[in-house]
C-alpha cells in the first residue's frame, strides 16, 4: 500500500519515514508529487488544521494520506506558540521577530526573548496525526512530549525548536540526542506509534 505523507517540512518528514519503516507500507512525499498544491493551515486547533491538510491532499491525489499539525506549547506564555509554531516569528503576539538567517532561528530568537526572566519553563511537545483514506475512512492520534525550556540553544540535530527543549529527564536538549532516541520519547513517535496499532486493526 503507498500512503503520501503530506508534509513540507523534511525534518518532520524524515522522522515519519523512519517511524512507518516498522510496517509494510511504500511512503511517499509531497515531493514525489508531480503537481502541487497548497493548503493553508487557517485552524485554531491541531486537530482542524491536520483534518483540512489530510483531506485536501488526499482528495487531490487520490491515495490514502498522513498528514500532521504539530507544535510547542509554553506554559508561562498561555500555551503559544500553539498552532503557529511554525510561524511564531510573523505574528503579533509578542511581538515579530526579524528573520536573519532562517525561520527557526527567528521563532527561537522570540521565544527566548519572551520567556527572558520567567522562571516558569515548562513546554511541551505536541503532534496530532490524521490518517485519511479517500472516500472511506479518516483516524487520528495525539503524542505528547513534555519538558521544559532552555536558556539558550544547544545542539544540531532534529529542527525547528528541539534546540531549546529539554525533554523531562533529560539533562540536554532534543537537538542534542540521536534521531533514534528522539524518535522514542518524541510527541510525533507516539502519535505515530498509536496510529500504528489503530491502522493495523482496519487494513
Ligand atoms: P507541514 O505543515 O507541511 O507538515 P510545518 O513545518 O508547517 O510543515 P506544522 O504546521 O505542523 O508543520 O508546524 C509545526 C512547527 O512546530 C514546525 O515548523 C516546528 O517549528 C515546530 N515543531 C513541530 N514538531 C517539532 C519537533 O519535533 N521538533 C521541533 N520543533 C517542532
Amino acid at each position: 500500500m503507498k500512503i503520501l505523507i503530506a508534509t513540507t517540512n523534511k525534518g518532520k518528514l524524515k522522522e515519519f519515514k523512519a517511524l512507518l519503516s516498522e510496517i509494510n507500507v511504500e511512503t511517499l512525499s509531497l515531493d514525489d508529487m508531480e503537481e502541487k498544491i497548497e493548503v493553508e493551515e487557517d485552524k485554531k486547533t491541531f486537530l482542524e488544521n491536520a483534518i483540512k491538510k489530510a483531506k485536501e491532499y488526499a482528495n487531490f491525489y487520490k491515495l490514502p494520506v498522513i498528514a500532521e499539525d504539530a507544535g510547542l506549547e509554553v506554559e508561562a506564555l498561555n500555551n503559544y506558540p500553539g498552532v503557529y509554531s511554525a510561524r511564531f516569528y510573523d505574528i503579533d503576539f509578542g511581538g515579530k521577530e526579524e528573520v536573519l538567517t532562517n525561520k527557526d532561528e527567528a521563532n527561537i530568537k522570540k521565544l527566548l526573548r519572551l520567556l527572558q526572566g520567567e522562571k516558569n519553563r515548562k513546554a511541551r511537545f505536541v503532534s496530532t496525526v490524521v490518517f485519511y483514506f479517500p472516500d472511506d475512512f479518516g483516524l487520528w492520534t495525539e503524542g505528547y512530549c513534555y519538558g521544559t525550556i532552555a536558556e539558550e540553544p544547544k545542539g544540531e540535530k532534529g529542527f525547528g525548536y528541539d534546540p531549546i527543549f529539554i525533554p523531562e529527564s533529560y539533562n540536554k536538549t532534543m537537538a542534542e540526542i540521536s534521531p533514534e532516541e528522539k524518535n522514542k520519547i518524541s510527541h510525533r513517535g507516539k502519535a505515530v506509534r498509536k496510529l500504528i496499532e489503530k491502522l493495523k486493526k482496519v487494513l
